[in-house]
């Protein structure tokens, strides 16, 4: 084999994870969420050192429930609604202040989560637009619409710098390794409503037990 062969890169699989991380009683199973991120951030680092800052965040939060689910307590970590259930029954989250928990699950998780809507918005703008439109512009309208709410001003600018860094829609599309731009408009079409489910159980399950702002 040749040296350093990474598996050539398709976005369509990477959003499959998203897809098999539903279980048919609408379970999230958090390997499969997991690796959905892991693929994403492959993804955003072929696009740059640039976009390094946002992917090692990712990074970071992953690597946190990898070493939950490898941990003793592994087994209460396979579900978002199991380890939500066994933190919050074992007093494992910090509701008002950081203190104690800082890499709880279900905060590390919720960071997660608030990225995702931003995906699902800044996908569906990808999914409808022409030709000619400016990534820059549909990855910052989705940003302001999801994550900027959650982030200092600082961490505002950043991402805006690095947004006018991403190459342009063609590029974008050719670097997904799904197919035609048709194709792809086709993929994203079939995996949007999956990213938007899991999206939206995590949000009711958070909404239900409080969590939605854990600091
Ligand atoms: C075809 C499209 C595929 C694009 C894949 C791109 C994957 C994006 C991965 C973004 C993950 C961002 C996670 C951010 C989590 C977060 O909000 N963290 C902050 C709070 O954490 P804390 O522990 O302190 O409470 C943290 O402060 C974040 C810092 C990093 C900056 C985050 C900027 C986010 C911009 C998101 C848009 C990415 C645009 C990439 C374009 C491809």
């Amino acid at each position: 084999a040749a040296l350093s062969e990474e598996p050539k890169f398709c976005l369509s699989e990477v959003l499959d994870s998203f897809k098999t991380c539903l279980t048919e009683n609408k379970e999230i199973i958090i390997d499969q969420y997991v690796a959905g991120w892991r693929g994403l951030t492959r993804f955003m680092n072929s696009l740059g050192t640039i976009f390094s800052f946002i992917s090692k965040d990712a990074v970071d939060k992953i690597q946190i429930m990898v070493k939950h689910r490898n941990d003793v307590n592994g087994p209460r970590y396979v579900t978002v609604q199991s380890m939500v259930k066994y933190e919050l029954d074992n007093g494992l989250v910090d509701l008002t202040k950081r203190s104690s928990f800082p890499e709880s699950g279900c905060r590390t998780l919720l960071r997660l989560h608030r990225a995702l809507r931003w995906l699902e918005l800044f996908l569906e703008r990808l999914r409808t637009s022409a030709e000619d439109s400016k990534t820059s512009v549909m990855c910052s309208e989705a940003y302001n619409e999801s994550l900027a709410q959650f982030h200092p001003w600082l961490i505002r600018k950043a991402a805006g710098m690095a947004f006018c860094a991403l190459p342009g829609r063609s590029t974008f599309f050719e670097v997904m390794n799904v197919g035609t731009p048709e194709q792809v408009v086709v993929m994203l079409g079939d995996a949007l409503p999956l990213i938007s489910e899991v999206y939206q159980l995590t949000e009711d399950l958070y909404l239900k037990h409080k969590l939605l702002d854990i600091p």
